[in-house]
């Protein structure tokens, strides 16, 4: 069976590799052709067939961004954290999210830039969940695994 996905233009190739009557075993849903693989290949959709695949809700432990260090506070030291990951090799912490203090999927220079300017630079607040806890509210390839400071 054939799944194309119009959200990001993939097909998925869905197989009861184990004959238990599902795909939702180890290696049974597999991407076959997606933008990574496409070369050039325009993916059509002559028959309107394609589903709309939600994305997926968010989940995971309740966090605060910015707050890298996961002390339960956003200050200076969680922009020195999130630097000293980038560039002193330091691990990252049990919370990527939390780093990703720009919220735009990734861990690089601009978040330490995105948490003084709103510490210092009159950036003001950090997008959700900030400065409570919550959930990543925009999904990401960034997890959270555990976020002590947040019940
Ligand atoms: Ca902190
Ligand atoms: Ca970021
Ligand atoms: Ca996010
Ligand atoms: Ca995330």
């Amino acid at each position: 069976m054939f799944v194309a996905d119009r959200g990001t233009d993939r097909i998925v190739r869905l197989q009861d590799l184990d004959n238990n009557g599902d795909a939702n075993g180890s290696g049974e849903a597999m991407v076959f052709l997606d933008n990574s693989n496409l070369s050039g290949v325009t993916l059509g959709d002559p028959y309107g067939l394609a589903l709309e695949l939600p994305a997926p809700p968010p989940s995971g432990p309740f966090f605060t961004r910015g707050d890298a260090n996961t002390d339960g506070g956003f200050n200076i030291a969680d922009a020195i954290f999130i630097l000293g990951v980038l560039f002193s090799g330091n691990p990252a912490g049990t919370c990527e999210d939390a780093n990703d203090a720009n919220d735009d999927g990734s861990l690089n220079i601009a978040d330490a830039i995105f948490a003084l300017g709103a510490l210092f630079g009159g950036g003001g607040n950090l997008p959700a969940p900030f400065p409570g806890c919550g959930l990543d509210p925009t999904v990401d390839a960034l997890g959270c695994a555990g976020f002590a400071a947040c019940p």
